[in-house]
Parts: C-alpha cells; sequence; structure tokens
C-alpha cells in the first residue's frame, strides 16, 4: 500500500471534536510536533464560531511546550492523563478546564485495553521511518504507542527527518496479553529483548504521514548547586556504605531514577563513585548523565523508555550510533516500569518528593495539598516493587519559608510502606525496620533543615498516644502557618488546640 504524505492541517480534519486522542513520546522526547498545532488551530476557528472542539489525551508521560502547551492555550483539551508537567495545562488542569486524572505510568497501556477509559479514535506517532506494509520506527520515546495504534481507527505518522532511519534496532516492542492469558514478561536483565524493533500496524489505518523536521523540545539542565551536588553525594556515599554492608550486592542492582535536575545530579554522583562498580539502568528516562557515564565506562547498559536528553546529546548518540546503538535500549511504559520486573531485577528506584512527613510518607504531586504540580509519572511504578526505594529532596522550598518535612503529609502519593530511604542534602534517612516514633527521630535526625529541628521535636512531642503520634489537631499547622503568614516557622501550636 503506497504511503500517502499530508500536510499537519489536512491530518488535523482527521481528528474531530470529542474524539480521544494518543499521542506517541515519553516526556518531549518522541511526541508528535507538527500536528497538535494544526489541531489547536482548528478548535480556535471552531471556538470562534461558536462551536466546541475538545479533545481526550492520552500520551506516555508530559511531553513538550508544542503539544500539551498549545493545545491547553487553545483550550482544546476535554481530559488529559497520564502525568503533565506544562505551566499552561498545569493551569488549566488546576482551574478545572481540563479534566486531569493522574495515573501510574505502567498502568495506561492496560487500562486503555480493559476499556476502562473508552476508546482511541485516533494515534498521532512521531516515527524515524515507516514502511509500506506498516513497520514504524519510534524516535526518543517509546510511551503507550503499541496500545494506541492497535486500538485506534486512524493512525496518523509525523515523520520527523531529525532522527536517523539507522536508529532501527535501539526500540524493544512488546504488548503482554491480558489476563486471564497473561504470563511472565520474559526479561531477566536490563538488556534482555523480547519483542521487535520496529512496531507493526494495519497500514490501512494510516490515513496520511507528515513530514516534519522539528527538533526534540530538550531542555538543558541547571549547573549543580551545593544542595544538588550534596544530596547526590550522600546518596551515592550511602549506596556504597550498602554495598560494603553487604545489603546489596557486590556486582551492584539496576538503578532507576526520576527526571530533573536532582535525580541527573545523583546519577552523576553515583557515577562518579569509584567504590560502585560500573552498572546498568533500568529506567523510565534516560537522561544526559547516562550518557556521560555511558562513555566513560561507568554505565554499561541503559534500558528506557525515552532518551530525554539535551539536543547536543542526541547529536552526539546519532553521530556514534556503532557506539551506542548496542548500549541502549528503548521500551513501551507497559515493560520499562513494569513492577513485575521492577522486582524481579532488583531495582535501586531514586524518586523526588514534593513534601514528606517525619513518619515516611511522600506527597511527590500536589503542592500544599491542592494544587497538582505534574502527577505521579513512573514513581509510584518503582517506589513499591524496587529492592530499595530512595526518595530526595532538599530540606526546604521558596528559601526556606517551606519545609519539605511537616508533621503529615498534606496528599499522599507514596505510603510509609513502600519508602525505605529518604536523603537531603543534610544526610541520608533509613527508615527500614523502624517504628513511625524511630522513624520521626531518624529524619528529624538526619534529614530536617535545622530551623525546623526544634519544631517537629516539639510536634513529635505534644503526639496524642498511639502508635503513631499524630495529634489531628496540630498536624497541618505548618500549612496553615505558610497559608497565613508565608513561612512555616511561624507555626504556632496553641492555635490548634496543644
Ligand atoms: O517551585 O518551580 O516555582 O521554583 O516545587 O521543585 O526542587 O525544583 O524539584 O523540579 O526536581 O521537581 C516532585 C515536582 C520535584 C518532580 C517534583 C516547589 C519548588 C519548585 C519544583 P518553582 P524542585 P524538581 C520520573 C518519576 C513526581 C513524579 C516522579 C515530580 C517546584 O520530581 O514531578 O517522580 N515527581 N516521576 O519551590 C510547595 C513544597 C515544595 C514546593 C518544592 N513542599 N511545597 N512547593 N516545591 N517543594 C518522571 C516521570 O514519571 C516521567
Amino acid at each position: 500500500m503506497a504511503l500517502k504524505f499530508i500536510t499537519a492541517e489536512e491530518a488535523a480534519e482527521f481528528v474531530n471534536h470529542d474524539d480521544n486522542v494518543g499521542f506517541s513520546g515519553f516526556t518531549p522526547a518522541g511526541c508528535p510536533k507538527a500536528v497538535p498545532g494544526a489541531i489547536a488551530e482548528r478548535a480556535e476557528k471552531e471556538h470562534a464560531v461558536g462551536r466546541p472542539f475538545q479533545i481526550g489525551m492520552f500520551t506516555g508521560a508530559s511531553t513538550g511546550d508544542l503539544l500539551d502547551g498549545t493545545l491547553a492555550r487553545a483550550n482544546a483539551i476535554k481530559f488529559r492523563t497520564p502525568y503533565q508537567s506544562n505551566k499552561d495545562l498545569r493551569a488549566s488542569l488546576n482551574a478545572h478546564q481540563a479534566h486531569y486524572f493522574d495515573m501510574h505510568l505502567s498502568e495506561l497501556a492496560q487500562s486503555l485495553r480493559y476499556g476502562f477509559l473508552g476508546k482511541v479514535d485516533v494515534a498521532i506517532i512521531e516515527a524515524a521511518d515507516v514502511t509500506e506494509n506498516g513497520e514504524i520506527i519510534p524516535t526518543c520515546g517509546v510511551g503507550i504507542s503499541p496500545t494506541i495504534c492497535r486500538m485506534a481507527d486512524r493512525i496518523i505518522i509525523e515523520l520527523n527527518k531529525k532522527h536517523p532511519k539507522e536508529i532501527r534496532g535501539m526500540h524493544d516492542i512488546y504488548e503482554p496479553q491480558d489476563p486471564p492469558l497473561r504470563r511472565e514478561i520474559p526479561i531477566y536483565q536490563p538488556s534482555d529483548r523480547i519483542g521487535t524493533p520496529y512496531l507493526k500496524v494495519d497500514p490501512a489505518k494510516i490515513v496520511g504521514i507528515v513530514e516534519t523536521d522539528i527538533p526534540n523540545e530538550g531542555g538543558k539542565f541547571a549547573p549543580l548547586d551545593d544542595v544538588t551536588l550534596a544530596i547526590g553525594n550522600n546518596v551515592a556515599n550511602f549506596l556504597a556504605g550498602e554495598i560494603k554492608a553487604g545489603r546489596i550486592p557486590v556486582s551492584f542492582l539496576p538503578m532507576q531514577s526520576g527526571v530533573g535536575n536532582v535525580a541527573n545530579a545523583v546519577l552523576g554522583a553515583v557515577g562518579a563513585n569509584k567504590d560502585i562498580p560500573a552498572f546498568n539502568v533500568y529506567t523510565e528516562v534516560i537522561q544526559d548523565a547516562v550518557i556521560g557515564l555511558m562513555k566513560e565506562g561507568r554505565v554499561k547498559f541503559a534500558s528506557g523508555c525515552s532518551l530525554t536528553v539535551s539536543n547536543e546529546v542526541i547529536d552526539e548518540i546519532y553521530g556514534d550510533l556503532t557506539f551506542f546503538k548496542d548500549k541502549i535500549l528503548l521500551r513501551p511504559e507497559e515493560i520499562s516500569n513494569n513492577p513485575e520486573i521492577a522486582r524481579r531485577l532488583g531495582l535501586i528506584a531514586i524518586n523526588t518528593a514534593l513534601e514528606a512527613d517525619i513518619f515516611g510518607n511522600i506527597n511527590s504531586t500536589h503542592v500544599l495539598g491542592t494544587k497538582m504540580m505534574n502527577g505521579i509519572g513512573g514513581s509510584g511504578d518503582f517506589t513499591r516493587s524496587s529492592y530499595l526505594s530512595i526518595f530526595t529532596t532538599p530540606s526546604t522550598a521558596k528559601d526556606g519559608k517551606i519545609s519539605s518535612f511537616v508533621p503529615m503529609v498534606s496528599h499522599l502519593d507514596h505510603s510509609e510502606h513502600s519508602v525505605k530511604i529518604i536523603v537531603t542534602e543534610y544526610g541520608v534517612a533509613d527508615l527500614r525496620g523502624k517504628s513511625p516514633v524511630q522513624r520521626a527521630e531518624e529524619i528529624i535526625d538526619k534529614c530536617v533543615h535545622p530551623d525546623y529541628k526544634p519544631l517537629l521535636r516539639e510536634y513529635l512531642a505534644m503526639g496524642i498516644k498511639g502508635h503513631t503520634p499524630q495529634n489531628l489537631n496540630a498536624c497541618f499547622a505548618f500549612h496553615e502557618a505558610f497559608a497565613t503568614s508565608g513561612d512555616m516557622r511561624n507555626v504556632d501550636w496553641s492555635r490548634q488546640g496543644k
């Protein structure tokens, strides 16, 4: 069947009001970049003449501004899942303009297949190559592409010339069967291949191909500051100590690490620590630090769902595919984030908290309990199922006015039952085998900022009797102090019925 080339505007005509649209990619890597803008223009034209135009959106994770930002600004989003990090979309969902549901990333593809989320009308996929018999080579991020392509009535391809066809071989596409037929996912090492190097679709469903050469919206990392550096070194020294203590095998275990500056700094510090052997990465997002460590021989292999690297680093990878191609593997998020595999491989999972409480519960998503920041992303997939789950956070936010450690988290994403280690620039709290009171003492001693230590000790001392000494009249006093005075240090316990 001959491939049909169309413009982005023609492609947008295949997307109707109320359609559910699935997009390829994971983070800005691998997302469509031209057709979303054309859909947004269509929505604006429809709105101008008083007609509704909004779509439901399934994506791998967050996307780029060309996708989430453009559609949010055009008020073209009816609902959105599973994760986002765009400022305009964030504003829209916090204002209830777009309905957002925050999901564990590993669950999205199966939730679609189970029929929990409605149908997929259109799939829009960025590709490095596509053949007449329907073989698609994804670009830098796989996300939910296999599932949305199989389920969609119509498929639109963005063939992006920035990505060479020669990256064929860097992907491993596999979709598990659904219960009651599901078997184990046969990955026993991060480098195991279990699927095909391409995504196979019914070519009759491809309604058109839009050619583009728009680069990835790859952000740059901020230079390391003292806090980030200290967190990274604390994690690395802790892991080296665990090897010495015999609690991590001397051959080490595969690493998962979240997104952002702290995650990048942590991986850099672990790689630089010579008491830790060269290691494998089994994660969702492969960031710049991994590629640097790969060149130094410190990272042997990286399996992920996306290559979320700066454009300089992507050029470097594409310029030396003979070196990188057998060391990087991109998988659907259902596989990169799969709890079964995280548990089997024994991952060391490192993710970031917005807020923690002194008993070890984590809030990763809601600023001061109400405003959605990004979403849970893959952090829950890994935290619950890894060998060792670590959370990092600076001890304070907003110039010290917010303590990252509070009596009770204002929203709960990861519970005390899954969180093993918490690390700040001040130190490492080891929560393993400790009771709630012991955990509180450990966290206050090792992780809390000096300004807040006496306040949290005071709280602990006035806790009502019981296994977990919470004081339900006072557990949100830090939040209230911030709301009323703009600084948690102004907490006044007496107002909470001490
Ligand atoms: O605010 O943006 O106004 O400066 O929150 O904080 O310290 O810059 O941290 O960018 O690493 O993000 C948890 C959001 C951390 C992220 C989170 C304010 C702070 C700043 C950001 P500004 P930082 P980061 C992989 C795994 C959940 C999903 C996950 C995240 C802004 O890591 O989304 O882990 N994680 N997925 O000032 C109020 C507090 C605060 C606070 C920080 N306690 N109260 N504001 N801030 N702490 C990713 C995927 O799954 C794809």
